[in-house]
Formats: structure tokens, sequence, C-alpha cells
């Protein structure tokens, strides 16, 4: 007893010191590399850069640096209480400029020194992607809403960075569960931290339909009528998708749309009888089975639907691509998942857009340009592995998304209360400790086009269930998609990660704090 009282004396004493010490550590700055995902370069040298009552943010180049100019004001005024005006004159203590042509569509580079910091981009989303990395710079308090000590110091030196992947995505199932419009924009806003650049919405499913199609209207009225467990579900009418679209823009992420096909179609089955192959129409479904629904592929006028639905949804998507879905469609033959895909891929061409489509549709033939989304593990089946390679080595893209790596509705371990576990329990490391180039044997490494981290949401219905779940496997994948495979390693990445715990805490992100993170302990 003694002994246990002693130790405890000690963790008080070892705290009362850490609180006394905060102020001392706080005016130390973060060290440049100190960020998540890991900058492709960093050389510190030099004096700080404090940011003061009197420091402004200037611009030059487009309108929409800006805008990203006022994006940054807007995210240090409230922490800060300094009035930090956007101008246009180049005499800022912040400067954002665009330059054209030297750091690719989305890099960025950051020199910080006693007399303020510059972040050059060639284009508005590199300095947006800069600006993530300065907040991360500053001390976490900086996330905070309202006025706060400080000081407010930025390392100096050089930071250069370019991401290795061009398609970092994150998916949102909003069809199990559906999630309001301000949801779907509080997670934009914690990808855009990590510099993800790809929502992907999985906008239909057994249990809902969740987007306004005006041609076949009661898609939408009754096929998104409940969810999983029997709530009233709901739908994005076309207004609030394209708020979801420009939001996410202005964070400059690209909304993938997807509407599964042709299996997990129950939703729309059951808001149009002629869809039946029988002409009958199921009962809505909130079970949580899948693969037990299709689409009629004999039926003409499946394509009819089709047609109607990639045309109104290609119409709402300034984005590349359009997802088909295709997975676990158990109830269609497989000669019949072959002639579907013949005839719906060249629908998504006629309205101009890319297919993405789940690993399936290597089982038959990906249109040219088409992307397949692997969602296999460890011990997915050799042939099904073969079958994806081999669609790589003949020109489709890959989107790695190993369900037994970065599914964020996968439990972390068997005691998370959220989440699944057929694809196994999911901690921290297991998450993070892949390598996206080098994953898929037989596939070659220019086929990647990059990682997506999708959250299935049977058993998630708010933001702070995503929040438990994303975070902190999130900052992995999005560390994967972006970080050069030279910077891979846990025992760096983990320190970088226990890093983002203040920050998460100061956003009012409740994650899982895994015991494989070294979280400060103040
Ligand atoms: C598999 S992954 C599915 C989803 C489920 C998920 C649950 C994939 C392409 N299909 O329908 O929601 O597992 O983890």
């Amino acid at each position: 007893m003694a002994r246990i009282l002693g130790s405890l004396l000690l963790v008080a004493a070892a705290g009362a010191f850490t609180v006394g010490a905060a102020p001392a550590a706080r005016a130390t700055p973060t060290p440049l590399d100190r960020v998540v995902p890991a900058p492709a370069s960093v050389t510190p040298g030099g004096s700080p850069y404090r940011i003061t009552r009197g420091t402004r943010i200037s611009v030059t180049g487009s309108g929409e640096a800006r805008r990203v100019g006022e994006y940054l004001a807007a995210v240090l005024r409230p922490s800060t209480g300094y009035p930090l005006p956007v101008t246009a004159n180049g005499h800022g203590g912040i400067r954002l400029r665009i330059t054209k042509g030297v750091f690719g569509a989305e890099g960025y580079r950051l020199d910080s020194g006693r007399g303020g910091i510059t972040i050059t981009a060639s284009a508005p989303a590199g300095l947006f992607h800069g600006v993530q990395t300065l907040r991360q710079l500053l001390p976490a308090a900086v996330e905070k809403k309202s006025v706060q000590p400080g000081p407010w110091l930025v390392a100096g030196g050089t930071v250069q960075d370019s991401p290795r992947y061009a398609y970092r995505g994150a998916m949102l199932d909003v069809s199990r569960h559906f999630f309001t419009v301000a949801q779907v924009k509080r997670y934009i806003d914690e990808l855009a931290l990590y510099k993800i650049n790809k929502l992907h919405l999985h906008l239909s499913d057994d249990q809902g339909w969740r987007i306004a199609i005006d041609s076949w209207p009661r898609l939408a009225t009754y096929g998104g009528s409940t969810q999983v467990g029997g709530g009233p579900g709901g739908h994005y009418t076309k207004a609030d998708y394209r708020e979801i679209v420009r939001y996410a823009a202005s964070r400059y992420l690209e909304v993938v749309p997807e509407i599964d096909l042709p299996g997990h179609t129950n939703a729309a089955l059951a808001s149009y009888a002629d869809l039946n192959c029988d002409g009958v129409a199921p009962p809505l479904y909130t079970g949580t089975d899948v693969g037990f629904s299709t689409l009629c592929v004999p039926k003409k006028i499946t394509y009819d639907f089709v047609d109607d639905v990639v045309r109104e949804l290609a119409a709402l998507t300034p984005g590349r691509y359009l997802h088909i879905g295709g997975d676990e469609a158990h109830s269609t033959s497989h000669a019949d998942y072959v002639a579907f895909m013949d005839k719906v891929q060249p629908v998504v061409a006629k309205y101009g857009k890319t297919v993405i489509g789940w690993h399936q549709l290597t089982g038959a033939t990906p249109a040219p340009g088409a992307l397949a989304q692997y969602w296999g593990l460890d011990d997915t089946s050799a042939e099904e592995k073969a079958q994806v390679a081999k669609a790589a080595r003949n020109g489709t893209g890959l989107i790695l998304s190993p369900a037994d790596r970065i599914y964020l509705d996968m439990k972390y371990t068997e005691d998370t209360p959220l989440g699944q576990d057929w694809a196994g329990l999911v901690e921290v490391r297991r998450s993070y400790d892949w390598d996206p180039g080098h994953y898929l044997d037989g596939a070659p490494a220019s086929a990647v086009r990059g990682v997506e981290a999708p959250l299935w949401t049977e058993t998630i219905t708010d933001s702070a269930d995503i929040e438990y779940m994303a975070f902190p496997r999130l900052a992995g994948a999005a560390e994967l998609g972006w970080s050069p495979a030279a910077t891979h390693g846990w025992d760096g990445y983990k320190v970088r990660l226990a890093a983002q715990g203040p920050r998460w805490d100061a956003l009012g992100i409740k994650y899982y704090k895994s015991p494989q993170v070294p979280w400060p302990t103040s």
C-alpha cells in the first residue's frame, strides 16, 4: 500500500512539474519536421518567427490565393486574438505567393525566419497545404476558439513539400447511416488538416439512397427514408449536394460520388418495382447483411435508370471521377456482372467522367483509364490478388484501401465499442506500417494512384463516432498517401502523431488514445 501511495505521489509530483514547466516549454517552437504527413524535405535553421498583434497576411496571385489567406486568418484570429488583416501589398509577416510552374499542382515551400514566413506554391492548393503545415508548427492551442496566451512562434528554416500520390482519399458511407451536410463539412475540415484531397461519398446502398435524382424521385424520397436500425435516414437535395461539393472545393478536396451497382441496390429496388426482374418491389432494409440485392441485368429499364442517374450525378460533379461500386454482387451471376459492367462503364464516359470501381471490377473488363479500388486483406486469395495485379499491369490504376489496414470501421482492439472486426483488429501501428508502393505483389508501383481510407457506417451514427474511428488512423492513411517512402518509420511517426493529440483536444476531436502512441501527458 505504501509503495502504491508513494508512486501515486511521484506521478502527482511529475504532473505538477510538467504543469509548472509548461510556459517555458511553449516558448520553444515545434521542430520543423514534427508534422503529419511528414514533409518531403525539411531544413531547420535560423531564428523563429513570432506572430504578433502587428502581423499581416499578404497574398500575391489570384483571388483564390486571397481566399487561402482569409482561411488562414480565420484559423489564427480566435486563438491569437490578433486582427491579422489580409492584404495584397506584399508587406506581411506571413506571405502567401503563387509562382507559376515550380512546385506542382499541390506542392509548396515554406520559409520561416525572424523577418517572416513565406509560403510559395504554383497553385492555390499548394498554398492551402502549406497553411496546414504552418498550423502544425504553431502551438496546439492555436486551434482553440478562445484567446490563448501564446507566444506564437514558428521555428526557422525551410520545408519543401509535394505529395507522393495524386489520389489521397477518405470515404464516408452516408447510406448505412445518413450524415447531414454540417456533419460532412466537419469531416471535410478534419480531412483537410492532413492534406487529403478526395472525399468519396458512398451515396447509395441497400439501406438508403441519399441523393435526389429528378428523373427517379422516389429513390431519395422513399429509398432514402430509413437507415440501419430503422431511423429516419435522409437524403441530400441537389442544393445540399452542391453545397458539399463547394465546401469541399474550398478545402481543395474533390468529391467522388459513388452509386453502388449492380449489388447493394435494395433501396433503389424498393423504390421502383420495375427495376426488379420479378416486377415486385422488396421492402426497405434496415439490417446490415450484404450481397442479397441486384439490379435486373437483362431488363432495358435498368440501363435507362443507370443513364439517368449517371447523367444527373455527373452534372453535379465538377471532379473527374464517378464511382460505380461493383463490390459484393453475390446475387448477380458472373456473366451478368460482366455484361452489366460492359454496358455501364461507357455511360460514365459518355457523361465525361472516369470510372472508379471496387476491385471486383477487375473480374469484368475495366474501361480504359478506369481505377480499381483494392479492399482486400493480407489473406485475400492469391487468385483474387493476381486478378487485380494483372489488371494493373494492363493499365488499370489502383487505389489502395486494404481493409485490414485502413478500413476506419474496423475495431482497434476487441474492446473498441464501435465498428466491425471481419477484417481483423486494426491498431494504429498496423494501419500505418505498410508501403502502398509495394503492397500488391505483381502490381507495378506506377499503377498505384494513391490511398483511400473508407469509413463504413453500420455502427457509426454521429460526428463523435466518425472521429473516434478516424483518429488517429486517418492521419496514417494521409501520410502514406502524401509522404515519400523514405520518410516512413514507425518510431518517428509515432512521435509526430503524438503531437496531434493536443491539437485534436483543442479542436474537440475525441480520438482513440492508443497505448501504442506516446501521447503528451500534460
Ligand atoms: C464490405 S468494402 C463492404 C461494405 C461494408 C463493409 C463493412 C466493400 C467494398 N463492401 O458493404 O459496409 O464491408 O466493413
